[in-house]
């Protein structure tokens, strides 16, 4: 399922994300979380879509935030970080947006070039997509794809 309208796009960033622009910018790039998040911002406005930006370093933050989207009955962009490969918890979470709203997991390197710890999600079997190796622009392809899903599924 998980084809539903959606009004609001949550983009959830786990551990370490807030290090962007600062921590390994051979992989992870020179720009930072705030500029992230303030051009999803800006991009959701034009695409009408509201969208809440919450990073958090800890698992349990992460798993409270995932329930509160689905109580808005928000979509879901998330990048899980180290919790991608550990994180039952987390899947569990994110099972209740996959049957509602929907969500995709974003990596802003590509996991399966890296270290074969990596290749494995637990997320990435309930997503409704996977965007992986592009960058920062991962996050705003995943958005643009809720609004695209929004145009296909049911103009209001
Ligand atoms: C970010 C991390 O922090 C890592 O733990 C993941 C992901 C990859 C990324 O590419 O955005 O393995």
């Amino acid at each position: 399922m998980a084809q539903q309208h959606v009004d609001s796009v949550v983009v959830l960033n786990g551990p370490n994300l807030n290090r962007l622009g600062k921590r390994q910018p051979e992989v992870y790039g020179a720009t930072t979380l705030a500029d992230v998040e303030a051009r999803l911002r800006r991009r959701g406005q034009t695409l009408n879509l509201t969208v809440r930006c919450v990073q958090s370093n800890h698992e349990g933050e992460l798993i409270e935030e995932v329930h509160r989207a689905a109580d808005e009955g928000a979509a879901v962009i998330i990048n899980p970080g180290g919790f991608t490969h550990t994180s039952v918890a987390l899947r569990d979470a994110l099972a209740e947006i996959a049957d509602g709203a929907g969500f995709v997991e974003v990596h802003i390197s590509n996991v399966h070039a890296r270290e074969q710890f990596r290749h494995h999600s637990y997320l990435s079997a309930i997503a409704e997509g996977v965007i992986a190796g592009l960058g920062v622009t991962g996050y705003e392809l995943a958005l643009q794809y809720f609004a695209d899903r929004n145009t296909a599924s049911s103009p209001r």
